[in-house]
């Protein structure tokens, strides 16, 4: 059993500036593969340079709209669990919250978070290929082969960010501010390899901020954090805000 340090409950409490950096690990509860854990991983069945760049969707459009189209159906069956609804609640608690995510599972939207950042894009959008702007309405699309761009007839694309591709700026500009104005930063269930996300835990670190991680696993992050709490996010995290907030529970 992970003991809450009550230190970590007493800032989160008294914080004002609160950031919370999530990736695949916090939906892994809800039945959403994370994309490295050794057995469950995405990566460890699928080349991630077979599906998930520019270059891999020009080869192969069709390769990485169905297995898109096979992650949507997942994510469009699972409900959020206990982690994200923590996450709610400390929205709710504390003067001023931004939630940046890297999924595109869209569970923190449906679990009633509102502050969210999507630095990885939504995998239930879809944008142009060639023009790069969102399409509405794409579904009508679906059904006579690959979907095209109304507009132009290009390739339409999940509106996610594949590797070698920029985050959309004004996500990661506004989770960047927020990263280094916060007094508490939750760095929860991500293995913290991938650019530029895993950069904004020390954002926040050089401000002097807490620093907290929440993973069953050691990350490169993990030597940095004023506190680690080991073990499934679905667990700890409503843990803390019990910890934080008992005269709420
Ligand atoms: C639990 C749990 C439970 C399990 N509770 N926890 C600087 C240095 C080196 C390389 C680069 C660099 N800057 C940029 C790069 C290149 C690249 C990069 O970072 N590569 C690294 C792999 C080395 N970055 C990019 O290309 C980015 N673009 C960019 O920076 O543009 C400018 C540029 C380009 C090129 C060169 C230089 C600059 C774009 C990155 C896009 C990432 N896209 C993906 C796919 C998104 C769409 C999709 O979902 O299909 O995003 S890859 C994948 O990784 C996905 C995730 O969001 C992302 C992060 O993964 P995450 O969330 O951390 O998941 P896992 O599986 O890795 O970890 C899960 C964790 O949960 C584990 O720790 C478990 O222990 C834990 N866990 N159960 C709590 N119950």
């Amino acid at each position: 059993m992970t003991i809450l340090p009550p230190e970590v409950a007493q800032q989160l409490r008294q914080a004002q500036r609160v950031v919370v950096l999530t990736g695949a690990g916090i939906s892994a509860e809800s039945g959403v593969p994370t994309f490295r854990d050794a057995q469950t991983g995405l990566w460890a069945q699928y080349d991630p340079h077979q599906l998930a760049t520019p270059q891999a969707f020009m080869r192969n459009p069709k390769l990485v709209w169905d297995w898109y189209a096979w992650r949507r159906d997942l994510v469009t069956k699972v409900v959020p669990n206990p982690g994200h609804y923590a996450l709610v609640a400390i929205e709710q608690r504390v003067p001023n919250f931004n939630l940046v995510t890297q999924n595109i599972d869209g569970l923190h939207r449906k679990a009633g978070s509102h502050e969210i950042v999507e630095l990885h894009g939504n995998i239930f959008r879809v944008r142009c290929f060639t023009e790069n702007v969102l399409v509405e309405d794409w579904n009508d699309l679906i059904g006579k082969g690959l979907p095209h761009c109304p507009n132009c007839g290009g390739f339409l694309r999940p509106d996610v960010v594949w590797f070698g591709e920029t985050l959309p700026v004004e996500a990661l500009a506004h989770a960047v501010k927020a990263s280094q104005s916060a007094d508490f930063f939750l760095v929860v269930g991500t293995s913290g390899i991938v650019q530029p996300a895993a950069s904004l835990p020390f954002e926040a670190i050089d401000r002097g901020a807490m620093l907290v991680e929440v993973n069953p696993e050691p990350t490169p992050i993990s030597p940095y954090v004023s506190y680690t709490l080991r073990g499934a996010a679905g667990i700890i995290l409503p843990a803390l805000v019990v910890a934080a907030w008992p005269d709420q529970a």
